[in-house]
């Protein structure tokens, strides 16, 4: 069976992790989303609320299945065999890096990394715009799957009380 891991923050999952996820679930047999656990940076959503959100976002995808890891990816990656971690690209700025991770995770584990290059109607888009759009009021229901939206908006109305 061939499976992958698509590793991120997802605070929250938008519409451009809805493709790179479901382009990157049409080539694996399985692809788990794993959501880091990084208890140093609190989130807007704690870690089960966007595992929650990202499970109603790819309710759909039949294959995929949501996960959390925390320390390196490539200690998961071994843990559950999983060769393949899917990455997508957006920018030159993105590239940079995780070209840098991608060449570190293989050498410490020999975990290999296929990039995915964003769609180019969901390329300027990033959990961190999306949640300063929301927190001043502005539409993100374009940007991000329904339920997100639904959470954003309850949030920003529970905050302005
Ligand atoms: N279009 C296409 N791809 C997108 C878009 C978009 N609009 N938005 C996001 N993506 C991609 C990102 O490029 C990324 O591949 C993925 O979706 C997740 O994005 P984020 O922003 O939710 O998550 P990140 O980038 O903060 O996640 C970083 C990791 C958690 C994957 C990384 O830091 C990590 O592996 N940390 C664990 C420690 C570790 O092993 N470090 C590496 C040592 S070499």
């Amino acid at each position: 069976m061939r499976r992958a891991v698509c590793p991120g923050s997802f605070d929250p999952v938008t519409n451009g992790h809805v493709d790179v996820i479901t382009r990157a679930a049409a080539l694996y047999d399985e692809l788990v989303v794993a959501v880091l656990v990084n208890p140093g940076k609190a989130g807007l959503f704690d870690v089960e609320e966007r595992m929650e959100l990202l499970r109603a976002a790819t309710a759909g995808l039949p294959n995929v299945v949501v996960d959390s890891f925390s320390g390196l990816l490539v200690n998961w990656c071994r843990e559950h065999d999983v060769p393949v971690v899917v990455k997508g690209l957006r920018a030159v700025g993105d590239f940079e890096y995780e070209l840098q991770m991608a060449q570190m995770n293989r050498e410490l584990a020999g975990v290999e990394t296929l990039f995915v290059p964003t769609a180019p109607q969901v390329g300027h888009l990033s959990s961190s715009l999306v949640k300063q759009i929301a927190a001043f009021g502005g539409d993100v229901s374009h940007l991000v799957p329904a339920e997100v939206n639904t959470r954003l908006v309850a949030r920003r109305e529970r905050e302005g009380e």
